[in-house]
């Protein structure tokens, strides 16, 4: 019998975003945006996500005066901006049907408020897009990864401000007005629901900003705004580009009861609903009645303007994405259990899954359970946006770089895919992995959380010759597309 392959036209390809990849962050014309000063912080427990990501005003500051770009490694990021044609040629040789990258807001309106958009960075994006079409990749475009400009959290305090929404929309007109013939299919926010994990890379959000008000009033405020911003941007993509295909974009973390008690189980379902209720708003165009109940019960009150629910309710996504790293599981007691802190949110280790040196539990299976779960509840197609190893890679003597782990990652994670496709009925557009060339980790801001099938030569610090290497899992990768899955 021959060996098993993914649906005809399956998009295959990779994933970064111009915050982790780009640098050349201070040039042509590009405002500073939230992510160039944040900084890393090598001392730090790899693990400790949160002390990674904690931000206050003063070090905003800091930042402003700093040209030490040793310190804000997304500033230099992977050089894409100056090596994006050798970059997409390498995507080209490993046969990408599809590049997902996003634009850099501060790139089109340096200090997000702006009149008039920036030509210099339009035009940067029009030849990225055309590189693209001349290796007959099809971008996949997220409008804001972490991309706020700076100006917007200091000004108007990020999304929190109702303002941003109009700002918002100026940009996402001008870019699909610029792009209507290049970019077919589009995301709104990247991992929506990552407000709640990073308020500052995601929602421009710093809590010092806001003294006396209830800081998880202040990010669901300023989600609400991104739902109807996402809504306003569905609008305007499909009036502009008919035919086009915009998606919502959250982490799917998956949760597992630690044990059959029926406490557990309440308790990992209530951590799947926490997760669900930033698609559920974006997929069905409302609330869902349980995040509603949170709010009560919790005294937060978001303000709305009397147009907002026809707006979400009008203009849902057509597609669903996500991202997926890992599983975890939860108890409605952790006493005595073993904690990881796992990529942003405390779980219990689960003692079936080995994990990656960040501890994110390896789990090839929950990507299917994943995939049926977001399938059966939403009954849009999916797009798997996100997935890989973060892995410190070294470099042998004779310039190769064997990364086995990583090839066994993804090919355990293809064949559950698969499956669902085939066994569970789901529908799946496509596939990029994560940081396809190696980029600056979002979480701990460090390059040496290597993620691609291409290694650049860079270190924690930005020094380097930023020299692309094809990695072992690059020839593995290519073969894989090449024989749609067959080769697996
Ligand atoms: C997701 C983000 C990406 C990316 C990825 C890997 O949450 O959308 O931007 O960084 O996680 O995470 P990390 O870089 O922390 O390893």
């Amino acid at each position: 019998m021959p060996n098993r392959r993914f649906p005809e036209g399956f998009l295959w390809g990779g994933a970064t975003a111009a915050n982790q990849v780009e640098g050349g962050w201070n040039e042509g014309g590009k405002g500073i945006s939230v992510s160039d000063c944040a900084r890393h912080h090598l001392d730090v427990d790899v693990t400790d996500y949160r002390k990674h990501n904690e931000i206050t005003t003063r070090d905003v500051e800091e930042a402003l005066k700093s040209d030490d770009d040793s310190l804000y490694p997304k500033r230099h990021g992977s050089q894409f901006y100056h090596h994006y044609k050798e970059d997409i040629a390498m995507f080209a040789e490993m046969g990408f049907k599809v590049y997902r990258l996003s634009i850099a807001w501060s790139r089109i309106f340096p200090n997000g408020d702006d009149r008039e958009p920036n030509e210099e960075g339009l035009k940067f994006y029009d030849n990225v897009f055309d590189e693209c079409k001349k290796h007959g990749i099809e971008p996949l475009v997220t409008m804001s990864h972490y991309e706020p400009p700076i100006n917007l959290t200091l000004n108007y305090d990020g999304w929190y401000s109702r303002e941003v929404i109009g700002f918002f929309e100026n940009y996402v007109r001008t870019i699909c007005t610029r792009y209507r013939d290049k970019v077919r299919y589009w995301l709104t926010f990247n991992e929506v629901d990552s407000m709640i994990r990073h308020p500052y890379t995601t929602g421009g959000l710093i809590e010092d900003r806001f003294q006396g008000k209830l800081w998880e009033e202040v990010i669901f405020q300023a989600m609400h705004h991104q739902f109807v911003a996402s809504a306003l941007a569905t609008k305007i993509c499909h009036e502009i580009i008919p035919g086009s295909k915009v998606g919502c974009m959250l982490t799917k973390l998956t949760y597992y009861p630690y044990t059959c008690k029926p406490e557990d189980v309440l308790k990992s379902q209530q951590d799947m609903r926490a997760l669900y209720c930033y698609s559920d708003t974006q997929v069905f165009g409302e609330y869902p009645s349980y995040l509603l109940a949170r709010f009560r019960n919790k005294g937060i009150n978001i303000r709305k303007e009397p147009q907002d629910d026809e707006i979400m309710k009008s203009y849902p996504v057509d597609f669903v994405s996500f991202s997926y790293y890992m599983s975890s599981c939860t108890a409605a007691s952790t006493e005595g259990l073993d904690v990881t802190a796992g990529n942003t949110v405390i779980a219990i280790k689960n003692p079936y899954l080995p994990s990656s040196d960040w501890g994110w539990q390896i789990d090839p299976i929950g990507l299917r359970i994943s995939m049926v779960d977001l399938y059966d509840r939403y009954r849009k197609p999916l797009f798997i946006v996100e997935n890989g190893l973060g892995a410190r890679d070294t470099v042998n003597e004779d310039g190769t770089i064997d990364d086995q782990y990583r090839i066994d990652y993804f090919d355990a994670h293809f064949r559950t895919m698969l499956d669902a496709i085939e066994y569970d009925g789901v529908e799946c557009m496509g596939y990029t992995s994560w940081g396809c060339i190696d980029l600056v980790s979002e979480s701990t801001k460090q390059m040496s959380k290597r993620y691609g099938f291409i290694y650049v030569d860079c270190d924690d610090h930005g020094n380097g010759t930023y020299r692309r290497i094809p990695k072992k899992s690059f020839h593995w990768y290519k073969k894989v597309i090449e024989s749609n899955g067959e080769f697996l």
